[in-house]
C-alpha cells in the first residue's frame, strides 16, 4: 500500500491549473486549520482522498483539482469536470460516531454549500433532494459523500463539484439543458480560489456541528429544499411512480405520499427523483 506522500507525489501539479492558485486559496481561509492540496488534474479527488484516508491522512485533509478526468457522481454516473471553469473538491472528516449516525451527512454538506455560495455571492441556491445545488432551475453543483471503512474508526469523504465560470455554450451538450454556473447566476466573473476557500470554511464549520447541530441543520435543509411541495417522479428498477414530496425525515429521507394514500420514506441512492416540470 502506498503512503500519503507517495499518493500526493503522484498527483503533484505537472500541468497548469488555469490560474487557480493554492496560495490565494489559503489567503482566504482565515483561521481555518484544514490542509488544502491543489492539483492540476486527477481522476477523481474523492477516489484519491479515499486512498489517503485508508493510509491514515488526518481529518481536515482537502484535495482540490482544476480538472478531473474521471469525476464521479452517484450510482456510477459521471460528473463532468473540465479545467479552468469549476472547483472539484474533497474533504476528509473523521466524526466521533458510528457510520450509522451519519445518514444526514449529505444534507449537512448541501446546507454548508448553500452557506458558502451565499457568503461569497449573496444569493442562496436551492437544494434538489438530495444532493444537487440548483438555481433558476439549473444544476450548479453536485455532492458525493462516501464512507471509508476502517476498523474502529469512522471516516467520510465529502466531495463537491461546482460549476463556476461557464456560460451556456461552454457546457457539454449532454448537460447544457439543465446545467448552470455561479457566473451565469451572479452575472459576474467568478474567482475560483475564493469559491474553494468559502467551501472549505463552510465544511469546517459543518464538521464542528455535524452531530450537535443536526436539528437546526435539518430545519435549514427543509427551507432550502426545492423538491418539497412538488410532484415528483421516482425512478426505480426501470419503473416510474408519481407522488407528492412533502417532507424530509430525521435521516434525510424524502417523505413521499402516493395517490393510493400510502407514504414512503425514500432513501438517497435508492431512486432518482425528477420533478414533473423541468429539471426540478
Ligand atoms: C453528483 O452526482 O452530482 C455528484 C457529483 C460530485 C462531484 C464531486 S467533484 C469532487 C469529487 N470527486 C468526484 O469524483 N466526485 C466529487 P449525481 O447526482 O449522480 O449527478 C450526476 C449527473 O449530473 C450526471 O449524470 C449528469 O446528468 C449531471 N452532470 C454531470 N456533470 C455535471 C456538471 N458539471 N454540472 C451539472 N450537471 C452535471
Amino acid at each position: 500500500m502506498m503512503d500519503i506522500d507517495a499518493i500526493l507525489e503522484q498527483m503533484r501539479p505537472r500541468l497548469d491549473t488555469h490560474g487557480l492558485d493554492s496560495r490565494i486559496i489559503r489567503s482566504h481561509l482565515g483561521d481555518c486549520p484544514w490542509r488544502v492540496y491543489l492539483f492540476s488534474e486527477v481522476d477523481s479527488t474523492n477516489t484519491r482522498l479515499k486512498e489517503m484516508a485508508k493510509v491514515g491522512s488526518p481529518a481536515g485533509t482537502v484535495l482540490v483539482a482544476d480538472r478531473q478526468t474521471g469525476g464521479r457522481g452517484r450510482l456510477g454516473r459521471s460528473f463532468l469536470s473540465p479545467g479552468g471553469v469549476g472547483v472539484y473538491l474533497s474533504a476528509l472528516i473523521r466524526p466521533d460516531c458510528a457510520p450509522t449516525a451519519l445518514m444526514h451527512l449529505t444534507c449537512a454538506v448541501a446546507v454548508a454549500m448553500c452557506d458558502a455560495v451565499e457568503n461569497a455571492f449573496g444569493f442562496r441556491p436551492g437544494i434538489k433532494w438530495t444532493n444537487d445545488l440548483v438555481s433558476r432551475g439549473r444544476k450548479l453543483a453536485g455532492i458525493l459523500t462516501e464512507l471509508v471503512t476502517q476498523p474502529g474508526q469512522t471516516a467520510a469523504i465529502v466531495g463537491i463539484g461546482i460549476n463556476c465560470c461557464q456560460q451556456l455554450p461552454d457546457f457539454d451538450p449532454e448537460i447544457r439543458d439543465f446545467a448552470g454556473s455561479l457566473s451565469m447566476i451572479s452575472g459576474t466573473d467568478v474567482d475560483r480560489a475564493r469559491v474553494a476557500a468559502a467551501m472549505v470554511k463552510a465544511l469546517y464549520r459543518m464538521d464542528e456541528t455535524l452531530l450537535s447541530g443536526k436539528d437546526a441543520m435539518l430545519e435549514a435543509y427543509r427551507r432550502d429544499c426545492v423538491t418539497l411541495g412538488k410532484e415528483v417522479a421516482l425512478l426505480r428498477d426501470g419503473e416510474i411512480r408519481r407522488g407528492y414530496a412533502w417532507g424530509i425525515g430525521s435521516d434525510g429521507a424524502l417523505l413521499v405520499s402516493f395517490p393510493d394514500g400510502h407514504t414512503e420514506a425514500v432513501q438517497s441512492g435508492e431512486v432518482s427523483v425528477r420533478g414533473l416540470y423541468g429539471y426540478l
